[in-house]
């Protein structure tokens, strides 16, 4: 079977009082087709029940279910993929564990970062944070958009060809830029999860990322 592909908007889940089920349920009926499901405060028992009805969720609706840190969960459960950071088990050893099937995603802060992770075998960056944001904590230095445009041309001159995903912080009226400097897509937590329809941001997001994407298109191919 073939992998899947690389979604352009992943939605990342964040504690609100809206619970994490309901998020998933209202971004994908908005039309996302990526979830990944961050629950960093929780018992591992409740991570993975919310997993285990998430994923369920996710199938009957063609999402793809990417789980954040959690490996043996990910295994247990077969979930399509896991986001791993700097302080997770290594993107090789997740391959080890999941198989060639699992979609692997790692967190870069920098050029040398990327380089590393496509040597170990991830399937896609998620580079950051853009800026500021309260959704993560120790948060590694804010990059801005002229480090997406050089670390990105960078990554172009050396052959890397990984899907680069940007994240943290993310607003509706970043996407221009980011996709002009060739981004894959973008990570977005707290923009969706904030608005009092979490349903209708995605798919003002979605139609965004296809006009800027499109727009870009021919520069990056
Ligand atoms: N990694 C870097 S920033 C971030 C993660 C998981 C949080 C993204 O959430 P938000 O609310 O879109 O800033
Ligand atoms: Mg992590």
């Amino acid at each position: 079977m073939k992998k899947k592909s690389i979604a352009r908007l992943h939605f990342i889940t964040s504690p609100s009082p809206q619970g994490y089920l309901d998020q998933i349920q209202s971004v994908v009926f908005g039309g996302a087709n990526w979830v990944q499901l961050r629950m960093k405060d929780e018992a591992i028992e409740e991570i993975e029940k919310t997993a285990v009805q998430a994923l369920s969720f996710c199938m009957d609706n063609g999402t793809t279910f990417i789980m954040n840190d959690h490996v043996e969960i990910a295994a247990k459960i077969g979930a399509d993929g896991v986001h791993l950071g700097k302080n997770d088990i290594s993107p090789d050893q997740a391959r080890e564990i999941l198989g060639p099937q699992a979609i692997i995603g790692g967190t870069a802060n920098t050029f040398d970062d990327i380089e590393r992770l496509v040597s170990m075998g991830v399937d896609y960056i998620g580079l950051g944070p853009f800026r500021f944001t309260e959704t993560k904590k120790n948060l590694s230095p804010v990059l801005g958009i002229e480090s997406y445009n050089s670390i990105v041309s960078k990554c172009k001159e050396k052959g890397i060809t990984i899907p680069i995903i940007a994240i943290g912080g993310l607003i509706a009226d970043d996407l221009q830029d980011l996709f002009s400097s060739g981004v894959h897509g973008v990570a977005v937590s707290s923009f969706i999860t904030k608005q009092e329809q979490p349903g209708a941001a995605t798919l003002e997001l979605l139609q965004k990322i296809g006009k800027y994407s499109s727009a870009n298109w021919t520069k990056f191919h």
